[in-house]
């Protein structure tokens, strides 16, 4: 039996820069990230990638735009991750670390790859040209994609 889990990812963005997460715990620990997680039962994506942006980071998401959707496997692991990507210009309040991420903004010529998922500078490149998206990555352990489909998407 093969499960999935529904899963928002969120990116704040401003001209030049890009506002990331230094996940604390957890999965993910170690890595830069946007701000998401799990999609509670009672609530649509959309609403628990703001939940999500609030509790991590401190900062109320507006607008955000659906920009793409990820799907990944782990080899050994019948549970798949769904997650669906949004980003945002607009935000208010002020950033506040949390227990579960240490929020930093990055200039977009310095994006910490190399400290972030391996999946990240595949698809990053999209996001960054304003190109939805939809990927598929399979996983051998945390740091080795051993299959990967990528494709543009014209999302309405
Ligand atoms: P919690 O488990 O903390 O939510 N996520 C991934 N993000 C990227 N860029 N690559 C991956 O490759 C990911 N797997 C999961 C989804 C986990 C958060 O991390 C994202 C969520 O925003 C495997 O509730």
């Amino acid at each position: 039996m093969s499960a999935r889990k529904l899963l928002s990812l969120v990116f704040i963005r401003k001209q030049q820069e890009i506002l990331l997460g230094l996940k604390k715990r957890g999965f993910g620990q170690g890595k830069w990230n946007g701000f998401g997680g799990k999609v509670e039962p009672n609530e649509t994506i959309l609403q628990g990638a703001i939940r999500e942006v609030k509790e991590e980071c401190g900062l109320n998401a507006m607008d955000l735009r659906k920009i793409g959707l990820l799907e990944f496997e782990f080899e050994g692991d019948p549970t798949a991750l769904e997650v669906h990507v949004f980003e945002t210009y607009k935000f208010n309040g002020d950033i506040a670390e949390s227990d579960e991420m240490r929020p930093q903004w990055f200039d977009l010529k310095h994006i910490p790859y190399e400290k972030m998922w391996p999946d990240d500078e595949i698809w990053f490149p999209y996001m960054l040209r304003d190109e939805p998206f939809k990927g598929y990555f399979l996983y051998r352990g945390i740091d080795l994609i051993v299959k990967h489909r990528l494709e543009r998407l014209d999302l309405t």
